[in-house]
């Protein structure tokens, strides 16, 4: 008993060395979205953000971006798409260079997979596909822009509870 005891002990800690020692999925099976209750409370979590469409956030250069929808609404587990609309301090839409960065600042660790930003045909449109908030607790997306004469950053942050 006591072996197998251990063993399953060792096991423990090469997964959490994987999965950043939390008690979820790889993202390689996170596709299953059957996994039992995560145990995140975000209730407790005071570093998120409350999602609604159209909420915005206003980075330190004036470049402004508002969330202007988001599927599945509010962001939750797995693939996220968001539409955003980039404006410039004065309020005009403003076309930009977006880089988008999903983080789990508590696990030290971001997502399998690169989200993808498209234009539209309105100025200062952007879709954001493939974010991956592929695990429970708090995420960060991070959003880097530039255009030819600044850049800036601004993070939205969300809790993903199971
Ligand atoms: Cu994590």
């Amino acid at each position: 008993m006591k072996t197998h005891g251990q063993s399953k002990a060792i096991s423990i800690i090469a997964f959490c060395a994987m999965a950043c020692g939390a008690s979820e999925g790889s993202p390689t099976d996170a596709g299953t979205a059957t996994d039992a209750k995560s145990g995140v409370d975000c209730t407790k979590e005071t570093r998120k953000d409350t999602f609604a469409p159209g909420m915005s956030k206003i980075g330190a250069a004036g470049f402004a971006v508002e969330l202007v929808s988001a599927e599945p609404s509010p962001p939750a587990r797995f693939s996220n798409a968001w539409k955003v609309h980039v404006r410039d301090p004065q309020g005009a839409p403003r076309n930009a260079t977006l880089q988008v960065t999903p983080w789990m600042p508590d696990h030290n660790h971001g997502a399998p997979t690169k989200p993808i930003v498209s234009t539209t045909n309105v100025t200062g449109e952007y879709q954001i596909d493939q974010i991956s908030l592929w695990m429970p607790g708090l995420w960060q997306v991070k959003l880097h822009l530039e255009d030819g004469s600044a850049s800036d950053d601004l993070t939205f942050a969300f809790c993903i509870e199971e």
